[in-house]
């Protein structure tokens, strides 16, 4: 992968012909860390590539969201496979798919992901609580799964899959649930021991201060994975120099489009439309991003190419 200007990462010709699986492969094991943007439907992985990201995640918090349910398994996992479809299709991007527990027991996850791996995603994340999870901010009723189930699920998921580059994530939520740091590495190394191929270990301390303990103590056994939700402010730097391998920006996307949608619809209820349209996308910002050039000089070749055989 060549590095062009800050964070502008392009694929070369052999790369482009690489599976998802192995781009994502690629994308974990670079000098930095990589950056995944969330997303959660087709129009916000589009920004997201055009915006420069490499890689996103498709987030089970915002595509429940944008779905109108809540993220505590509310929306079933062929409708979030529907718009995770979406999500690969839109950007051309390696995509990191939040299983969220995996839905059920090794079966039900193994179908999920070999689903997954079908619709050209790279990898999939599962995480160890039990069915019907909650979003990992949401209060403290976090009920952790039995480690050897979960590690059946991770080693299940595996032996489904049709290409090995294809990525199985462990997600470790035993910071999220108070079970502490020990707890934490005992199950991230089972996990390792079952067949990931990394580890997602998520916090909500508004400091790195827990991640950071956990990365030192990993020591680099697998890479590892972040989401800075709650430590934000914690410069990039320090993720690099932690040994972090990739750093998920969740959320972001699905609340600035909250923020935005409810600003314009309150905006046209009390002040109208002659206040809101300066703070919009135009008509055509949106049918650049959307290609609709590309397919009116599309209609005029397939028109002309075989023209000479007449129209009737
Ligand atoms: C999601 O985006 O659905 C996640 C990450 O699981 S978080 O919401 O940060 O827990
Ligand atoms: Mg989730």
């Amino acid at each position: 992968m060549t590095t062009t200007g800050s964070r502008q990462l392009r694929w070369s010709a052999t790369e482009a012909e690489a599976s998802p699986g192995a781009k994502l492969r690629t994308l974990l094991s670079g000098p930095e860390p990589a950056l995944l943007m969330g997303a959660h439907d087709g129009l916000s992985a589009r920004i997201a590539a055009e915006s420069g990201f490499s890689g996103l995640w498709a987030s089970g918090f915002c595509i429940s969201t944008a779905l109108g349910v809540r993220d505590s398994d509310e929306a079933s996992w062929t409708d979030l496979l529907g718009m995770i479809a979406r999500v690969v299709e839109a950007a051309g991007l390696p995509v990191l798919v939040d299983g969220d527990t995996g839905y059920g027991n090794f079966n039900t996850a193994r179908l999920f992901t070999a689903h997954a791996e079908r619709i050209g995603a790279a990898g999939v994340c599962l995480e160890d609580k039990v069915f019907p999870k909650m979003n990992s901010f949401v209060g403290d009723a976090h009920v952790l799964a039995p480690i050897g189930e979960f590690c059946g699920k991770i080693t299940a998921c595996r032996e489904a899959l049709s290409n090995p580059d294809f990525m199985v994530v462990a997600r470790v939520e035993a910071l999220i649930a108070g079970a502490g740091m020990a707890e934490a590495l005992r199950r991230a190394e089972a996990y390792r021991q079952a067949g990931a191929d990394a580890i997602f270990i998520h916090s909500r301390q508004p400091t790195i201060k827990e991640i950071a303990e956990f990365a030192g103590k990993w020591e680099g056994r697998l890479p590892l994975v972040i989401a800075p939700t709650t430590y934000h402010s914690t410069p990039m730097a320090e993720f690099a120099e932690l040994g972090i391998s990739g750093v998920i920006w969740a959320n972001q996307s699905m609340r600035a489009a909250v923020t935005a949608m409810r600003q314009t619809c309150r905006s046209l209820l009390t002040e109208g439309p002659e206040d809101v349209e300066p703070a919009i996308a135009s008509l055509n910002e949106v049918f650049t991003l959307m290609g609709y050039q590309k397919l009116a000089a599309d209609e005029e070749r397939y028109a002309k190419l075989h023209s000479d055989w007449g129209n009737s």
